[in-house]
C-alpha cells in the first residue's frame, strides 16, 4: 500500500459528495424530499387548507419564535452574563470570550416557546462566526434533564450559510427553550445570527446515507495470495459481468458474478463476485460492474503491517495520567489528565461512593476505557489481556526472525527504548491500574476489586481530559472484576517474568488474592442501575469468569486447585463459541482459547484444540452463506452493540485455528472478515479510521472530538468504530435510523454513541487480528501450525 493512497484525497470521482451541506448541515447524508403520500397528517392538513404543496405549507404554518429577524432590538433574546447582545446592525451579534470549557458556559436563548406533541417543525437560522466555529443549535426542557428534542452541531463560517432542520416534537410543552450553546474556546470569537425562524407543520426528514458505489470492496486491499471477494447491490437477476482494472486502466481480469438475492441483514438484492484468482500485487485497482466502479484497493500486504503498529499505537493516547506527547502522536500532544491538578478531582486519591469505603486509593494511570473518561475493571482487563495474548502468540509462532511485537521501539512510547517490548509497556500502563483496583488488605472485602472509577455524573462532548471537573468514585467491589483481576494478572505474572521478576511476582500474588476473594464472595453483581456518569458493566453470571481466570492460574502455575477447577467447569466442554461472539459479559471463550495455545499438562487439551476447530468450522460456514462474507450472524438477525468487535472476536476463533492446524482455509476465513470492516458492506464505509477511501472519523469522544470543535483531532488512524447496533439507543441514531436493516444501523456521527463509539475493548482484537494477517504477508507462509 502506498501511503499516499491511505492519506490523500480519493481519485476523482471516488469521493463522497457531502450533499448534506447544501442545507448547512456538515454530516454526509442527503436530505430527499418526501413524496405527498408519506408527509405527516399535519403538512397534509396545512397543504389541504391552502390548497398548495408541503413546500409552501410550511411557510405559511405558524412562526413560532418572537423577533426572529432583530430588525427592531432583540427582546425577549437572552444571553448568559459573560456576553453583551448586540442588534443594533440588525443582527443579533455577540463576542464570545474565550477560556470557557463547555459549550453551554455561553449561552444566547428565547424561552417559552411551545410544542406540540407529533407536529413535525421546521427550524432555520442565519448564522456567521469569525473565525470559523461549530455551535450547538438545540431546542430544548428549558429545566433538568435538558432533553433534547433538536440538536445539530453546525460548523459556521465566517461568510455565514443558512441552516435548516426538521423534527418531530415528542410531547407538548407550552416553554421549550430555544438555545445556541457557543462556549468550549479557549480563544474568543464573534457570532451574528438572523432570521431564527420555528415553523409548525414542516416534512418530515428522511435520512439516506450516502453509501457511493455499488460494488463493495475492502476499500484498504487484499493479500496478493488471498481470497477476493466483492458484493454488488443490483436488482439484477442473472450473472453480472465484471471486470478487474488496474490503475492504468487496463482490464487485467474479468468473469460473471453470482446472484445471492435477498441478504437480510441489509434488506438489499445483492451478487457475489471472487476474483482471487487474480493474484498481482499493486496499487489502484478498481472492480466494475453494473455500470459501477469500486473504490479503489491494492493488492499486497503492507496495509496490515501498518494497521499491526497503528492499532495499537490507539492506546497510548488513552492513556490517563500521563501527558500525551505531540513528538510521539504528532496531532494528539495534551496534558495529562486525572493526576489530581486543578479542576480535576482525580485519580491519585478517590473516595468511594458514599457508604461503600472509608478509604481513598490513588487509581491514576491506566486507559479510559472509550470516548468517556470512565476506567472499568472488566473492560479494561479484557482489553490488556488481548493485548498480552497478541504478544503470547508472537512468542509461539515467531519463527526465525525476531517476531515484531517482540521489539522495543516499534511503537515510539515513552518508555521505547527500556529493553521491554513496546507491547508490553503498553500493557503494563494498564495492568498495574488493574491491581491499584484491587481493595488492600485489612479493609472490608479485601482481595476484592472495585468494578469501576469514573465521572459522578455524565459529562458533555467536547471535554478533554485534564479539564474534566466532575467528582471521580470507587463503585462497590464486584465478583467479576475480582476474577477478570485474577485473570489478567496471572497472565501478566508469566508474560513479564523474563523481564520484570518483581512485577511478575507482584502480579502473581494478586490473582491469588483475587481468586480467594471471588471465592469467598462469589455472587456480587454490579448494579445495573449504577449508570450514572459512567457504563454499569453489570452481569449476573460469573462463573465463565470463574473459568477464565481458573484457566490462567492453571496455565502459570500448574497448580492442581486450578487444574481441577478448570476441568470440573461447565463451560470446559460447553458450546461456548456463540453466533453473537464473545466480551466482556462472555469470557469463557477466552479461557478456552487460552487452554488450547497455552503450553500446559492439561489432560484433554487435544480435546480443548479440537473444540476451537469445530467452532472455527462453523463460523467458516457463517462465511460461506453471507454475502458479505461476514462470520457474524445472529440468529434474530439483530447486531448487537460494538457489533465489529464481535466480528472480529469470531475472526480470532478462526485465526486460532489456522494456528492449530497451518490450514489455508481459515487464514481465508480471517482475511474475509477484514473485507467487511474495510468496507465490504452495505454502508461502503471502512470502519477503521483512516484505513480506506472513506472511513469512520467521527466516533463519539470527548477529546477527539473534531467534528464538535475543528481545533481538536479526529480519532488516531487504526481507531475501530462500535459499529452497526440494532438498538440504537441513542437520539442521533432514533433520528436518522428507525427502522434500519441491522448493516444500517450506524451513523458516523459523534453524538451516536450507541454505533459509533471508539473503545480499548474494541481496538484489542483489531490489533490482534492485524498482527495475525500481517504475519502472514511474510516469507514464511505458514508461521503458525506446528504447536499441537
Ligand atoms: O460496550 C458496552 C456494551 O456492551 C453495553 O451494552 C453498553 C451498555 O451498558 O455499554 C457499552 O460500554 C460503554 C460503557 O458503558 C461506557 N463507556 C463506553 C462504552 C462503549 O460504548
Amino acid at each position: 500500500m502506498h501511503d499516499d493512497l491511505l492519506l490523500a484525497a480519493p481519485p476523482a470521482g471516488a469521493a463522497r459528495p457531502t450533499i448534506g451541506r447544501i442545507s448547512g448541515v456538515s454530516i454526509p447524508f442527503r436530505r430527499r424530499t418526501v413524496p405527498l403520500a408519506v408527509t405527516t397528517v399535519a403538512a397534509l392538513a396545512a397543504a389541504t387548507l391552502s390548497g398548495a404543496g408541503p413546500a409552501q405549507a410550511q411557510d405559511e404554518a405558524p412562526e413560532q419564535i418572537v423577533n426572529g429577524t432583530f430588525d427592531d432590538g432583540h427582546a425577549p433574546w437572552w444571553g448568559t452574563a459573560n456576553i453583551t447582545l448586540d442588534s443594533s446592525t440588525g443582527q443579533l451579534c455577540t463576542d464570545v470570550p474565550g477560556g470557557t470549557i463547555n459549550p453551554w458556559d455561553v449561552i444566547i436563548g428565547q424561552d417559552d416557546v411551545p410544542l406540540v406533541a407529533g407536529e413535525t417543525y421546521e427550524y432555520r437560522f442565519f448564522a456567521t462566526a469569525t473565525p470559523t466555529k461549530v455551535i450547538r443549535a438545540l431546542i430544548q426542557l428549558p429545566v433538568d434533564p435538558w432533553t433534547q428534542f433538536m440538536a445539530a452541531n453546525p460548523e459556521v463560517s465566517v461568510s455565514g450559510n443558512n441552516y435548516t432542520y426538521t423534527f418531530t416534537a415528542p410531547v407538548d410543552l407550552p416553554n421549550a427553550q430555544v438555545a445556541f450553546q457557543i462556549g468550549g474556546s479557549a480563544e474568543p470569537w464573534r457570532l451574528c445570527l438572523d432570521d431564527v425562524s420555528l415553523r409548525g407543520g414542516a416534512e418530515p426528514e428522511e435520512y439516506v446515507p450516502d453509501t457511493g458505489p455499488r460494488v463493495r470492496v475492502n476499500q484498504v486491499g487484499y493479500l496478493p495470495k488471498g481470497p477476493k471477494n466483492a458484493t454488488v447491490v443490483t436488482e439484477a437477476t442473472d450473472p453480472l459481468p465484471w471486470q478487474l482494472v488496474d490503475a492504468r486502466g487496463r482490464v487485467v481480469a474479468s468473469g460473471r458474478s453470482v446472484p445471492y438475492g435477498l441478504d437480510e441483514s441489509s434488506g438489499e438484492q445483492v451478487h457475489t463476485i471472487d476474483f482471487g484468482r487474480y493474484t498481482r500485487s499493486g496499487a489502484g485497482y478498481t472492480l466494475v460492474a453494473d455500470g459501477e466502479t469500486s473504490f479503489p484497493f491494492d493488492i499486497g500486504t503492507s496495509f496490515y503491517e501498518r494497521l499491526r503498529a497503528d492499532a495499537l499505537k490507539f492506546y497510548y493516547t488513552q492513556r490517563s495520567g500521563i501527558e500525551i506527547l505531540d513528538s510521539l502522536r504528532p496531532g494528539y500532544g495534551r496534558p495529562a489528565g486525572h493526576v489530581g491538578v486543578a479542576p480535576n478531582s482525580g485519580d491519585t486519591e478517590v473516595p468511594c461512593q458514599p457508604g461503600v469505603c472509608d478509604y481513598t486509593l490513588d487509581v491514576s494511570g491506566g486507559w479510559y476505557d472509550a470516548g468517556d473518561h470512565g476506567k472499568y475493571v472488566v473492560n479494561g482487563g479484557i482489553s490488556v489481556y488481548q493485548l498480552m495474548s497478541e504478544y503470547e502468540r508472537a512468542l509461539r509462532v515467531g519463527g526465525k526472525d525476531k517476531p515484531w511485537l517482540h521489539r522495543d521501539g516499534v511503537l515510539d512510547l515513552p518508555e521505547s527504548g527500556n529493553g521491554l517490548p513496546d507491547i508490553l509497556d503498553e500493557a503494563r500502563w494498564q495492568q498495574e491500574f488493574l491491581l491499584t483496583m484491587q481493595v488492600p488488605a485489612g479493609q472490608p472485602l479485601a482481595g476484592m476489586a472495585h468494578h469501576k472509577i469514573h465521572d459522578a455524573a455524565w459529562t458533555g462532548l467536547p471535554l478533554l481530559p485534564h479539564l474534566d471537573p466532575q467528582l471521580r468514585e470507587l463503585h462497590p467491589p464486584s465478583t467479576a472484576a475480582t476474577l477478570n483481576l485474577a485473570a489478567t494478572a496471572a497472565q501478566a505474572a508469566r508474560v513479564f517474568k523474563p523481564y520484570d521478576r518483581a512485577f511478575a511476582e507482584r502480579n502473581l500474588r494478586a490473582a491469588r488474592t483475587a481468586w480467594a476473594a471471588a471465592k469467598a464472595n462469589p455472587q456480587r453483581y454490579a448494579d445495573p442501575a449504577d449508570a450514572n456518569g459512567g457504563g454499569p458493566y453489570d452481569d449476573t453470571d460469573v462463573t465463565d469468569e470463574f473459568y477464565w481466570a481458573a484457566a490462567e492460574l492453571y496455565l502459570t502455575t500448574g497448580e492442581r486447585e486450578f487444574r481441577d477447577f478448570v476441568l470440573a467447569s461447565p463451560h470446559h466442554t460447553g458450546d461456548i463459541f456463540q453466533d453473537r461472539g464473545f466480551g466482556w459479559q462472555w469470557t469463557a471463550p477466552l479461557g478456552r482459547l487460552a487452554l488450547a495455545t497455552g503450553r500446559s499438562r492439561l489432560p484433554d487439551r487435544h480435546r480443548v484444540q479440537a473444540s476451537v476447530v469445530e467452532a472455527a468450522d462453523r463460523y467458516l460456514t457463517t462465511i460461506a452463506a453471507h454475502p458479505y462474507g461476514i462470520p457474524y450472524a445472529p440468529d434474530d438477525n439483530r447486531y448487537d452493540w460494538g457489533s465489529n468487535h464481535l466480528v472480529i472476536n469470531n475472526a480470532i476463533v478462526v485465526a486460532t485455528a489456522f494456528d492449530l492446524t497451518g490450514k489455508d482455509r481459515y487464514r481465508d476465513g480471517v482475511l474475509q472478515a477484514m473485507d467487511y470492516i474495510f468496507g465490504r458492506n452495505a454502508l461502503n464505509i471502512s470502519y477503521v479510521t483512516g484505513y480506506g477511501t472513506v472511513s469512520a472519523q467521527n466516533q463519539h469522544s470527548r477529546w477527539y472530538a473534531r467534528q464538535l470543535n475543528p481545533d481538536l483531532p479526529n480519532p488516531p488512524r487504526g481507531t475501530l468504530a462500535g459499529g452497526p447496533n440494532s438498538s440504537i439507543q441513542d437520539p442521533v441514531a432514533q433520528r436518522f435510523l428507525a427502522g434500519c436493516a441491522p448493516q444500517f444501523c450506524y451513523i458516523d456521527d459523534i453524538e451516536s454513541w450507541s454505533t459509533n463509539e471508539l473503545t480499548i475493548n474494541w481496538n484489542a482484537p483489531l490489533a490482534w487480528i492485524a498482527a495475525f494477517i500481517a504475519d502472514q504477508g511474510r516469507c514464511d507462509p505458514h508461521p503458525g501450525h506446528g504447536h499441537h
